[in-house]
């Protein structure tokens, strides 16, 4: 297979887009696709300061490495959530945030000082990314599994409690550190599972907050965005891959047997016979959400600030991540560390 730009041997043929190119013209073609995406959905300007929500997975450290290449001011954010599931699963990726924290700085601070770019060298040159660091066990004295374990929340699965604690604690490092926007590497088939699976329970509320970006629900709060939701997991896979960024290859220990990865296969499969399936379902979507199809819900949800945190919270009084350390001695102003 043939690259299409220039001829050379392919890396990656996308079926759904009839398009192979080669490692350059892929690396290329992915920053563009990205920066289309972040004007077409309106994500966030230059101007603007972003956060990513950084695991060390692929999709994140891939997300960050394009936001930076792009010229926007980018920051990390990881949480170390402790979880060890036999392969030190927390400190392994957070590990693979900092390498790839120094990697970053040092090509930046190179390229810079080659080009007279000046989106490679915004007006305060002096800015370099960083990266925030908020360990649970730290700040608020238990890890995900520990936290699990006391709770009924989520069925003896860490999930939906570990689920909750990161939006939370996104928020709030968003919102202290005055960003604009709040960015996740979330990925085509990332979005399109969870989208299977609100569909099959046809659940209205979640399907209104599926988007690829979320208005901040009040002041003081960031947009969520997902610049990378359109592309295909291979995609995100040969950005790093090609790029040359290291990221942990393990899942989550906890993500086996979940019915996202079910769900995902499903869809796998449904795509290799018909490509671009997937692609057109996520879109065809957000047409119909466009269209007002689950408006009617909106009008049902409503928000209150939370007592203790001033996070928004559909329950009276304090919300459900406040709630969760209730009676725990927790110190969590101030408490994420800059690298
Ligand atoms: S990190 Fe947390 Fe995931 Fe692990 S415990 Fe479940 S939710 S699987 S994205
Ligand atoms: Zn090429
Ligand atoms: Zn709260």
């Amino acid at each position: 297979m043939k690259c299409r730009k220039c001829g050379r041997e392919a890396v990656i043929n996308m079926r759904q887009h009839k398009l192979a190119l080669c490692d350059a013209h892929f690396l290329e073609w992915v920053s563009e696709q990205t920066q289309r995406f972040i004007e077409k959905y309106e994500m966030f300007t230059p101007q603007e300061r972003i956060l990513v929500a950084v695991s060390g997975g692929k999709d994140s450290l891939s997300l960050w490495d394009v936001l930076l290449r792009l010229g926007y001011r980018a920051d990390g954010l990881y949480i170390g959530l402790g979880i060890d599931g036999g392969v030190d699963y927390s400190s392994q990726s957070h590990v693979m945030c900092d390498k790839f924290l120094a990697g970053i700085q040092a090509d930046l601070a190179d390229r810079r000082s080659q080009t007279a770019d000046p989106q490679l060298a915004p007006a305060d040159s002096n800015w370099k990314p960083t990266l925030h660091m908020v360990d649970l066990a730290h700040v608020y004295g238990e890890t995900i599994p520990q936290v699990a374990a006391r709770t009924t929340r989520g069925r003896g699965k860490p999930c939906s409690v570990c689920g909750l604690v990161k939006r939370h604690v996104m928020n709030r490092v968003a919102r202290d550190g005055g960003y604009d926007v709040l960015t996740t590497g979330h990925n085509l088939d990332d979005e399109v599972a969870v989208l299977l699976g609100n569909t099959l329970s046809w659940n209205a509320g979640y399907l209104l907050r599926q988007a690829p970006v979320l208005p901040a629900d009040k002041p003081g709060l960031a947009r969520k965005v997902k610049p990378f939701f359109r592309f295909y997991e291979r995609e995100t896979a040969a950005y790093a891959l090609v790029r040359g960024i290291e990221y942990i290859y393990d899942e989550c220990p906890f993500a086996e047997g979940s019915t996202s990865i079910a769900h995902k296969e499903i869809l796998n499969q449904m795509e290799k016979d018909s490509p671009g399936v997937k692609l057109r379902f996520y879109l065809d979507f957000l047409r119909a959400r466009e269209q007002g199809l689950f408006a009617q819900q909106a009008a049902h949800v409503e928000l209150n600030a939370c007592d203790k945190c001033g996070q928004p919270t559909s329950a009276p009084g304090r919300c459900a991540f406040c709630r969760l350390w209730e009676g725990k001695k927790t110190a969590e102003v101030g408490q994420a560390s800059q690298v």
